[in-house]
């Protein structure tokens, strides 16, 4: 990266800058790895529908997150999770080789599930938002037979002991928070019989790191977020509507409408 570029950016007062959006879920990843190493770090939140020149030259392929470490510029947020358990204690991923690639392998099973939930949220007609409810409900039962394996008596997927795998799917489940509010959400059954992820899901939103990855505001603007997509939720939201749950407790709330978060 340009030393330029790096001043623009306001990048070089602590060891690690986080350049995110704010709701963005690969962001929260690292967000809360930071955090259970206790390493501090800076945000720079950035308008993902206006992309500052600053952050394309820091980003190859022009998406948060990007972690700064030392002048460089690190991303895609398995990565940069990576590289963080290589630096810091607490470990995050299990000691065995084979363990840790099966964990990779359910971190990525993560990625495939945030795609499922942007197909969700994108979809244009109601057949198809049904359709794509059903998929994700396939992805918890998936995820139910996993935790049987893994979890023992949990509270995290692997045990008592938080991991990179908690990591991912904090934000993944962040996301219900706000959706299972939505009107129709409960006829849709996405959570019926599958008691393990909710206990996951339940001890995920109860960790300081995944509490403290967003900001107080993420719920009303993933509500005005997902109100703005046009897509049929949007319609169910109804135009007007206002996220009431959860008010506003900060004075920003994102301007970006990027297809996807
Ligand atoms: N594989 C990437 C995905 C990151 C990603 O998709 N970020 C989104 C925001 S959540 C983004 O920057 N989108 C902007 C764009 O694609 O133009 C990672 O894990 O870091």
């Amino acid at each position: 990266m340009a030393a330029g570029a790096a001043e623009a950016a306001g990048i070089g007062a602590s060891a690690f800058t986080l350049v995110s959006h704010a709701l963005c879920p690969y962001v929260q990843r690292v967000a809360i790895a930071l955090h259970e190493k206790g390493l501090a770090f800076e945000r720079r939140t950035i308008d993902l529908a206006h992309k500052p020149d600053w952050f394309l030259a820091l980003s190859p392929l022009g998406k948060t997150p990007v972690l700064q470490v030392r002048g460089h510029s690190l991303f895609e947020s398995a990565v940069i999770c990576e590289y963080l358990d290589e630096i810091a204690m607490p470990a995050l991923h299990p000691q065995d080789p084979l363990q840790r690639a099966r964990h990779r392998a359910w971190m990525e099973f993560g990625s495939t599930v945030l795609n499922g939930i942007g197909a969700f949220y994108a979809a244009p007609d109601e057949a198809l938002l049904q359709a794509r409810a059903q998929a994700l409900r396939s992805r918890w039962v998936q995820l139910e037979e996993a935790l049987g394996e893994f979890s023992g008596a949990g509270p995290y997927f692997a045990g008592p002991d938080f991991g990179m795998v908690d990591v991912v799917f904090g934000p993944v489940f962040r996301y219900f928070d706000v959706i299972d509010t939505l009107p129709g959400m409960a006829d849709l059954g996405l959570w019926r019989d599958v008691p393990r992820v909710l206990h996951w899901r339940a001890a995920l939103a109860r960790r300081a790191s995944v509490q403290q990855a967003v900001r107080a505001d993420y719920a009303e603007g993933l509500h005005a977020f997902l109100l703005a997509r046009g897509s049929a939720l949007s319609r169910r939201m109804g135009a007007g509507a206002v996220y009431r749950t959860a008010p506003p407790q900060s004075a920003q709330v994102p301007g970006a409408s990027p297809s996807s978060v």
